[in-house]
């Protein structure tokens, strides 16, 4: 028997073989290419050990947000102790806020780069969803790159899934290298987002392979739905700013956009498409979102290149009916690659990135409401926000039905600090905060972005604080910084 068959199982026989205390690393990024039997085979393990009374929980690293049968079934089984680098899901978004399960939020370019060099645990069981593999020991990723090429690597124990559904749909597509690591290393030879310096199959070692197991799933993603009026009105104004700045001989043709997760960042690419003045684009992201297929079909997507090519289940299909064409479009990169500040600033990248909450300074919020319950993480747009060569962040001006202002004094939580963030975006207008002293940044902000309910307010903090802050050159005065969210804490609104 060749080694493939030999190892061939079903996945409650592979979730036998991990152990109270595994660290896994699982390939899958913002919900594309994670494994999708052996994990909540783990989960169905884990709930049986529990009802006889036997300890049993796992680390988890992936690339990013995985499907619910990984990330959610994980956490709801309570198999899951400590969770990295970044998350969406429901379920595990719960024990992280009550405390029943560790999350570590870091940025995603740096996740291979802490594993590699020791900083964090290696995993002791890598399990990798993959489209293929060779009997020489070569295989093929699925529809994510994420830090697959790293846990392969380091982990002494391997699980592949293998998705039969996909077919070679995903051959070709991958483009797999790891930055070495420093002192003294040597540069990748990207200079453009089509550039490839890698392989297309990842080399394991077969002897390191304990499981190998079918799934024929689909990523859960959920359904695109077509941008609404606020997403689009956002989606515009980039649109009109960045003509604007190639006008004026600012901004040179050619850059290439990432785009960031979540509703308003895909209007900014179906804005795109609809827009007959854009020529052919390129993308240099990290998640290649469904709004990308719009652009391909009307012929103005040059290459996407990211780490993962997040889709629903409809695009799915259509993209596997399509690959043959449509795959010589897309880079799948590992995301120390897609996410290398070192590339995203020799490539020239135009980054757009949502903000939970923002203040008229320049800070923002992408992770914590109330700066302790988290969203979902940093994910990486601060690999992106601080090497881009123009960088958006978006928001609309206010949440949950007025209640809650996007724009606030300070903000509650800093991801990305004032030195690091340059254009903001609501449905209200843009404010070009770049070569502005902090006091003209604030009224630029409080002027073009904050919602008419919450500019007096927000005008009558910065007043009050360049009276009383310790000096003027940052006007913050402590005792009113965070009004508007006691203000919501105690009422539910921050009004
Ligand atoms: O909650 O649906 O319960 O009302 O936050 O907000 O407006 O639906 O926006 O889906 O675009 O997500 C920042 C979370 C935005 C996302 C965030 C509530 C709001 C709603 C979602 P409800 P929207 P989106 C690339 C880059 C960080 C990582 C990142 C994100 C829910 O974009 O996770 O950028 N970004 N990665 O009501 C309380 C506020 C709020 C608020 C919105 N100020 N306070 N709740 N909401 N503002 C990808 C990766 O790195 C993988």
């Amino acid at each position: 028997m060749d080694w493939i068959t030999s190892k061939k199982c079903d996945a409650a026989t592979a979730a036998e073989m991990i152990q109270n205390g595994d660290v896994l690393g699982v390939s899958g990024f913002t919900l594309a290419g994670y494994p999708k039997a052996v994990p909540s085979a783990v989960a169905a393990r884990a709930e049986k050990l529990h009802e006889a009374g036997t300890e049993f929980q796992i680390t988890l690293f992936a690339g990013a947000s995985t499907g619910d049968s990984c990330d959610g079934a994980l956490a709801r089984a309570k198999a899951m102790k400590l969770r990295m680098p970044y998350q969406s899901n429901p379920s595990l978004r719960k024990g992280i806020n009550d405390g029943s399960i560790d999350y570590i939020d870091a940025h995603l370019g740096k996740m291979g780069y802490l594993v590699r060099t020791g900083a964090v645990a290696a995993p002791t069981v890598a399990i990798i969803e993959v489209s293929a593999i060779l009997p020489d020991g070569r295989v093929c990723l699925s529809t994510s790159g994420g830090n697959s090429v790293c846990y392969l690597e380091m982990a002494p124990k391997i699980i592949l899934e293998l998705n039969t559904r996909l077919g070679d749909s995903c051959v070709g597509m991958h483009d797999n290298a790891l930055p070495e690591l420093p002192p003294h290393a040597r540069p990748l030879a990207i200079y453009s987002a089509g550039d490839r310096v890698g392989e297309e199959f990842v080399r394991i070692d077969p002897n390191k392979v304990i499981a190998i197991v079918e799934n024929d799933g689909f990523d859960e993603v959920t359904p695109f739905v077509e941008p609404d009026e606020i997403s689009r009105n956002i989606g515009e104004r980039i649109l009109d700013f960045i003509r604007f700045e190639e006008k004026s001989g600012r901004l040179p043709k050619g850059m290439a956009y990432q785009s960031g997760v979540g509703k308003v960042a895909n209007a900014v690419l179906c804005a795109m498409a609809d827009d007959d003045r854009l020529g052919q684009i390129d993308l240099f992201t990290e998640v290649i979102q469904e709004a990308v297929l719009p652009l391909l079909k009307k012929g103005k997507l040059g290459v996407a290149s990211g780490t993962a090519l997040t889709l629903s289940e409809s695009a799915q299909r259509e993209f596997v009916q399509n690959a043959e064409q449509w795959k010589k479009h897309f880079v799948l990169r590992q995301q120390e690659v897609s996410n290398s500040p070192d590339l995203i600033r020799r490539v020239g990248v135009i980054s757009m990135n949502t903000a939970l909450e923002a203040d008229i300074f320049g800070n923002v919020n992408s992770s914590l409401v109330c700066g302790s319950a988290m969203m979902n993480g940093i994910g990486g747009s601060a690999d992106f926000a601080r090497h881009c060569a123009l960088g958006f962040f978006l928001t609309p001006s206010v949440a949950k039905g007025g209640a809650i202002s996007s724009i606030v004094p300070y903000v509650s939580h800093v991801d990305h600090t004032e030195h690091d963030t340059q254009i903001f975006v609501t449905e209200q207008g843009l404010a070009d905060l770049r070569g502005l002293p902090s006091e003209e940044r604030a009224r630029l902000i409080i002027k073009n972005c904050v919602h008419p309910d919450f500019r007096e307010p927000l005008t009558d903090f910065l007043e009050f604080s360049l009276k009383h802050a310790k000096g003027v050159h940052m006007p913050v005065a402590l005792s009113r910084a965070f009004e508007m969210h006691l203000r919501f804490l105690e009422t539910g609104k921050m009004l």
